[in-house]
């Protein structure tokens, strides 16, 4: 069994990565589990560029989107050669990437510049906007989102015209591009604000009450479907076959990594999707849309097969990489593995802050941040960078140990550990300090649960493996190795 190949792109907001994942059947007659494996075959840099400030005096954070695409298209001719090197061809392409942000394109497809990025400023004015027109109770008993200002929702409002555009997500705007197809990813649409978290569709009431068009959003295409196949254009460029499909996966990085959390069947997943954020919640099958639920600022996004990712959005490794790009500006390149030593080696109970805190969202100084908000709380932050990343790793176990707590108290779900995926899957200290907090055992991998969720549900479809989420789970279980961090007392 030579195994059969899909390809996937990742692209987060630091980096972007195309990757060749190759599906091989179980390794005999009492195991049949299939196996996955993942070779990132291209890597490339991504990041929010600043624009600095507009006619308005508003700050403009972009993506640059149009060179996303060419690394993407550079990747998958990469992929098509490598698959091709071996005999084997790329059965079909998957997309996923961070949520919220879209392009808005007019009915010749022509794109709107700039494609904003999240963290830029624009929603301040908007939300109060939004929140004249529709109540945030309102809001939350129809979509079941925390308040984020970033939500697609608040950036609508800040666009000076949606007259005959479309807005493509930004996984469906590389959709577009590499196959002329205009559709919507279910589990990203939950992100935009409008969605009706009972449903599943298009609220026409807040279009209505937003005053958006009804066609602003093209048609849901849930994970599994197909877009459409690859253009001629895109056939040249990259060297893969003709018809070949691109398939829609959990396009919202987080339901792909959530999908690929290796829990065993029957167990109350609770997962920190470690990243840019740490997504920090449950798995449920219905969302919890109540008054307790909304103050709590929990979010029910959808997830891969209509699961619901009741979940938080929590500061994550963004207050750490923006502490080190302030560093490195400031002429000191300190390497990740020096600055995590030196944190560990520094005494428990040092100061805090909330990871939470939505003053830590946009670009900048993050230690001088950091040390203000530990100022208003009583107490002092050296600003030796070790201590800054203990604070930071002190702070973000703290606020895992509180949300887990409060999603298990709200959703009724009692799980027995906590699986840690994504890039900061690999941080020891944090899963330790994360397993103290919590109380939970962690169980920590895969490193690119993100790629793994995004190539089993291409899989899937292509028929290479069948069953629900567990056996897409099974096959990540017995495919990676997971590490294991006790909880204290254990
Ligand atoms: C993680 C993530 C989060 C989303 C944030 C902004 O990469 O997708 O789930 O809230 O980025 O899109």
């Amino acid at each position: 069994d030579v195994g059969r190949c899909f390809a996937a792109v990742d692209v987060g907001a630091s980096s972007g990565r195309v990757i060749l994942g190759t599906v091989s059947s179980g390794r005999g007659a009492d195991d049949a589990v299939p196996r996955v494996a993942l070779e990132i075959v291209h890597r490339f840099p991504n990041g929010v560029l600043d624009d600095g400030v507009n006619s308005e005096g508003a700050k403009v954070l972009r993506w640059d989107v149009c060179g996303i695409f060419a690394e993407v298209q550079m990747g998958l001719a990469k992929v098509a050669e490598l698959a091709s090197s071996r005999g084997l061809r790329v059965e079909s392409i998957g997309i996923d990437t961070w949520a919220v942000d879209y392009g808005l394109v007019d009915p010749a497809g022509r794109l709107k510049l700039p494609v904003h990025a999240y963290r830029d400023s624009r929603t301040e004015c908007t939300v109060p906007v939004v929140h004249e027109k529709v109540s945030p109770e309102r809001l939350y008993s129809v979509t079941g989102l925390q308040f984020l200002p970033f939500t697609t929702l608040y950036q609508l409002a800040a666009e000076p015209t949606l007259e005959g555009l479309q807005a493509l997500l930004i996984p469906d705007l590389l959709a577009f591009w590499l196959t002329g197809a205009r559709r919507t990813e279910e589990t990203n649409a939950s992100t935009t604000g409008l969605l009706d978290a009972r449903t599943g569709t298009w609220s026409t009431e807040l279009l209505e009450a937003l005053g958006l068009p009804a066609g602003l959003f093209p048609e849901l295409i849930a994970p599994g479907e197909a877009y459409g196949t690859l253009l001629p254009a895109v056939v040249e460029r990259t060297g893969l076959p003709a018809g070949t499909p691109l398939i829609a996966v959990g396009s919202h990085d987080t339901a792909s990594a959530v999908a690929a959390v290796p829990a065993a069947a029957g167990e109350d997943v609770a997962y920190i999707s470690s990243g840019t954020w740490s997504l920090v919640g449950v798995e449920l099958d219905a969302p919890v849309l109540s008054e307790e639920s909304r103050a709590a600022n929990f979010t029910n996004e959808r997830g891969v097969d209509a699961t619901i990712r009741y979940l938080r959005n929590v500061g994550g490794l963004w207050l750490l990489s923006e502490s080190q790009r302030h560093w490195a500006a400031e002429g000191r390149e300190l390497p990740l593995a020096q600055l995590l030593a030196d944190a560990a080696a520094l005494p428990a109970g040092g100061p805090q802050v909330d990871a939470d805190s939505d003053e830590f969202i946009a670009p900048g100084n993050m230690p001088a941040r950091l040390a203000a908000a530990v100022e208003r709380r009583g107490g002092t932050l050296s600003d030796e960078p070790a201590a800054v990343v203990r604070c930071i790793l002190d702070s973000l176990a703290a606020a895992y140990a509180r949300t887990l707590e409060q999603a298990q108290a709200l959703s009724g779900r009692r799980p027995r550990a906590v699986h840690v995926v994504g890039g900061g899957s690999q941080n020891e200290l944090l899963c330790r300090l994360t397993a103290e907090a919590t109380g939970l055992p962690v169980l920590a991998g895969p490193v690119e649960a993100t790629a793994l969720g995004n190539v089993l549900v291409q899989a899937r479809a292509g028929g290479a493996l069948s069953g629900g989420l567990e056996a897409l789970r099974a096959a990540v279980a017995a495919s990676v190795e997971l590490r294991e961090y006790a909880a204290v007392g254990a």
